[in-house]
């Protein structure tokens, strides 16, 4: 894997982590196979959709926070859970949750955050598949504006690791874009910590 090297953080991408042939294939199965739902989050004082689909798997008894909601994940699906096999050779980290995000088309987005919700413990190690379309992801620092924004394009199949304190001094994001484009669909692995495991 090629480090890219930030301050603060850190970075690594693997752009042909799997194929393009066999990237195309899963995308077509989880494309058909998942149960993909589009949630709502309350925005001042209204619930709106947000920009993209998703569903989220893990091993029983994982619970995923969403906007409020504590939410059970679906079981592991067959084909994710052999990918997620090869990312832990890969990365050296294990994985017991997944969050996939299905962009439709360049309308689809995902706004500026962290993944530094509580549940994912101090300095998250979060393995992130890209299949389909390639699709901008941009980084910013959150305090030094003097730091150049990152941006790479997210091939599909490859994968980008974001570890360290990278949560806690940047955000991320997948910006809309006017260009025609077709599907993505994005699986964060992650290590979710519940009240049955212990917190790091
Ligand atoms: O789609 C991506 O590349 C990013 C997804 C992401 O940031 C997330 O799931 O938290
Ligand atoms: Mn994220």
């Amino acid at each position: 894997m090629t480090g890219i090297p930030i301050p603060q953080g850190e970075l690594r991408l693997e752009p042909e982590f799997i194929s393009a042939a066999e990237a195309a294939q899963l995308f077509q199965a989880l494309d058909t196979e998942l149960n993909w739902h589009q949630a709502e989050i309350r925005m001042f004082g209204r619930m709106v959709k947000i920009p993209r689909l998703q569903c989220f798997q893990g091993d029983p008894g994982i619970h995923y926070r969403y906007s409020g909601l504590s939410l059970q994940t679906d079981p592991w699906h067959p084909l994710i859970q052999a990918v997620k096999q090869r990312v832990e050779m890969v990365s050296g980290h294990s994985f017991n949750s997944v969050l996939i995000n299905y962009y439709r088309d360049g309308k689809d987005s995902m706004g500026w955050h962290s993944d530094d919700e509580p549940e994912l413990g101090r300095n998250p190690v979060i393995a992130s598949l890209s299949l389909g379309q390639a699709r901008r992801f941009l980084l910013r620092h959150r305090v030094n504006k003097t730091i150049p924004q990152q941006e790479l394009l997210l091939n599909s199949g490859s994968l980008l690791i974001m570890a360290g304190q990278l949560q806690h001094y940047w955000h991320h994001s997948v910006p809309k874009t006017s260009r025609p484009q077709e599907g993505r669909i994005n699986l964060t692995f992650r290590h979710t910590f519940t009240t049955d495991t212990q917190m790091e």
